[in-house]
């Protein structure tokens, strides 16, 4: 299967796992995760692409566990991950777009439409979730120090992405 192909079928479960599993004729459990068969006939993916999206996926996004399948985090719809609150480093950082900057230094971070607000341990990571924006990337940092001594609790999911309700205006800065 070759990238192109991988990075379809990834959008297309994530979609299903993160956001309209009902689309697909799914429900996930409370934790997010389906059968792993069940999802396979509503996605009409093989088995062995499944296989190879989950194993090579750039940023792990799928979880397998016992016969099930669900996303790492991302979510739009209820799902409770079960993610134990966990000491974030003293800095972490966002990536975005240029543009969002006045709105995000006028009322912070919020997590829109996902269950959270997703922050990267590194710049390097940050920038590329912020060239998923149009335009130029700009890169913010947390005090993830600060934010954790003032009561802000954070969650680190499988896959490496910190995870916090919202961040205030004034805990940002810059690098
Ligand atoms: C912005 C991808 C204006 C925020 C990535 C972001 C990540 C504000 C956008 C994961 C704002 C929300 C999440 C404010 C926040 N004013 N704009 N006050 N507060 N924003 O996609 O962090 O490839 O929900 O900066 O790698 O971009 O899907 O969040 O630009 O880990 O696996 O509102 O999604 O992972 O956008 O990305 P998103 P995100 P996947």
């Amino acid at each position: 299967m070759d990238h192109r192909r991988r990075v379809t079928l990834s959008k297309r479960m994530s979609l299903a796992l993160r956001h309209e599993p009902g689309r697909f004729g799914l429900t996930l459990d409370p934790a997010g995760w389906v059968a792993v068969d069940e999802f396979l006939a509503a996605l009409r993916i093989d088995r062995a692409d499944f296989d190879t999206v989950v194993a090579l996926d750039d940023k792990h996004r799928f979880a397998v566990a016992d016969g099930r399948v669900r996303a790492n985090q991302g979510h739009s719809v209820t799902v409770e991950l079960g993610y134990a609150p966990a000491r974030p480093p003293a800095v972490l950082y966002h990536g975005t777009s240029a543009t969002a900057l006045e709105s995000i230094r006028a009322t912070g971070l919020h997590r829109g439409t996902r269950h959270h607000v997703h922050l990267s341990p590194d710049e390097a990571t940050a920038h590329r979730v912020g060239s998923r924006r149009r335009g130029a990337v700009t890169i913010l940092t947390v005090d993830a120090a600060a934010m954790a001594r003032d009561g802000h609790v954070f969650y680190r999911s499988e896959n490496g992405v910190w995870l916090v309700d919202a961040v205030p205006q004034r805990y940002l800065g810059e690098p």
